[in-house]
């Protein structure tokens, strides 16, 4: 089934000059960039982002991160898009991340994974509208 995720290249992607290999690999495997743009997270949009994870030990650090450097965001498509980026980015945590995958490739640690993807249909949604609108 042909369907939209959502993507953000997170501030070390950015400063690390990785947006393009990254990018690269959502298109070798086949999936289309529908929407794309670069910008830096106001304090505001981190927190109404990452809203779930508010009073948690590492909330602070994620979000002094977030708006530390420009991020890119985009929508890409393809055939179940949601599930098979997630497991393009691997784990969370990147020390468990399997080689192969996205963080498991160019990342050690967090809150600076490198990239985030939505999860599910209704997170897709909600990110989408946030930053591209209806
Ligand atoms: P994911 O969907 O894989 O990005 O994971 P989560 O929504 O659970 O976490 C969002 C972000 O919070 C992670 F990308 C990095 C940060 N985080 C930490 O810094 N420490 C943790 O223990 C868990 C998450």
């Amino acid at each position: 089934m042909k369907e939209k995720t959502f993507i953000l290249l997170k501030p070390d992607a950015v400063k690390r000059k990785l947006i393009g290999k990254i990018i690269k690999r959502f298109e070798d495997r086949g999936f289309e960039i529908v929407e794309m743009k670069m910008l830096t997270l106001s304090r505001e949009m981190a927190e109404e982002f990452y809203k779930i994870h508010k009073g948690k030990e590492f909330y602070e650090r994620l979000i002094e991160f977030m708006t530390s450097g420009r991020i890119v965001v985009m929508v890409v498509e393809g055939e179940n898009a949601i599930s098979a980026v997630r497991k393009m980015i691997g784990k969370t945590n990147p020390a468990e991340a399997e080689p192969g995958t996205i963080r498991g490739d160019f990342a050690l640690s967090t809150p600076d994974n490198i990239i985030h993807a939505s999860d599910s249909k209704e997170s897709v949604e909600r990110e989408i509208k946030m930053f591209f609108g209806d």
